[in-house]
């Protein structure tokens, strides 16, 4: 998912979903497959693996690049191994969860396995994440990793290079924390970390790559993430002096609407664009940005007044989602 891959996909998709017809040169579309179809499938698939598959080890090495690293393995025949799916909502860790979206007029329920929450803070589906991953078909064959916990990632399908493509990482990531670290001390940047989110996630082609593939990966085919989560960066998509995150207004993590989906909740002017993407957010014609300035400089979030000038209620509203404050 570096910037050549960004647009090695592009090409992908490109030829895949078109195709020359050699008697007039006319370009034929090739229609992707029905969603809902390939959905049931994939999650067949997926929930074989879960049926198939336990958990053989969960590394414990604090400190260590290996920490947290998870090996899956096919239960042998007559083996007496705890599936994977016996943790679907199990009360301690690692337990398997499911998180339900909608998304291409579907409902897609995506198993994911948290094997450690994490202690710091969470990303929203736009912010920037540093993690490491690595990828698996459900044959087991590796089609990428990255070990680098320094790599930045951005969530936001719409930062450009370096956005993610793969809809599953918007999805999973915010249901965990980042970690804490420290410097070695040695002045290289080298950095230990601990207590960080771990978890797996299985994803159906839709929230993948669906019918574009990518290097190993053949069209129309679930993978697998194992992955850890060290670090966040921040983004105000809207540069409304607002992070994004801060524009969730019901908490939930995901801010954006989904193509096909649920609408985002979270629209304070109810025009259709989501707060992290709408500059002026009650709809009143003055810009966010200039609602929360004075003299030439932002009212810090925490500060920001309601329109009676209060800013210490927890539960005012702030004015520039006031429509009738500006
Ligand atoms: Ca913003
Ligand atoms: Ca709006
Ligand atoms: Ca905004
Ligand atoms: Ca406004």
């Amino acid at each position: 998912m570096n910037k050549f891959r960004y647009y090695f996909i592009l090409i992908i998709t490109t030829l895949s979903l078109f195709s020359c017809s050699k008697d007039d040169n006319t370009i034929e579309e090739v229609p992707l497959r029905d969603f809902g179809e390939q959905y049931a499938k994939d999650n067949d698939s997926i929930e074989k693996y879960l049926n198939n598959y336990y958990i053989e080890e969960i590394t414990d090495a604090p400190g260590q690049p290996e920490d947290q690293d998870i090996k899956m393995t096919k239960i042998p025949e007559g083996g007496t191994q705890a599936p994977i799916m016996s943790l679907l909502n199990s009360p301690t860790f690692p337990k398997l969860l499911i998180r339900s979206i909608k998304l291409h007029e579907i409902t897609y329920n995506i198993y994911y396995l948290v094997l450690r929450e994490g202690v710091g803070e969470k990303p929203c589906d736009v912010d920037g994440i540093f993690a490491t991953y690595k990828g698996t078909l459900l044959n087991e064959t590796i089609f990428d990793q990255s070990f680098d916990p320094q790599r930045l990632w951005v969530l936001d399908p719409n930062a450009g290079t370096g956005s993610v493509f793969v809809e599953g990482w918007r999805q999973i990531f915010p249901q965990f924390r980042t970690g804490t670290y420290t410097e070695s001390g040695l002045g290289d940047g080298t950095l230990t970390y601990y207590d960080f989110g771990a978890g797996v996630m299985f994803l159906p082609s839709g929230v993948a790559y669906y019918g574009s593939g990518q290097g190993s990966i053949p069209a129309y085919t679930p993978i697998v993430f194992s992955f850890k989560l060290y670090e966040l960066r921040r983004y105000d998509q809207d540069n409304d002096g607002i992070p994004s995150y801060l524009e969730d207004i019901d908490g939930d993590g995901y801010v954006r609407t989904l193509p096909g989906g649920d609408s985002s909740t979270d629209d304070s002017d109810g025009d259709g664009i989501p707060d992290y993407f709408d500059a002026d957010d009650d709809g009143d014609g003055f810009l966010t940005r200039r609602e929360i300035t004075v003299n030439g400089k932002l009212i810090p979030f925490e500060s920001i007044p309601d329109c009676s000038g209060n800013t210490t209620n927890p539960d005012r509203k702030k004015k520039y989602l006031d429509k009738n404050c500006y």
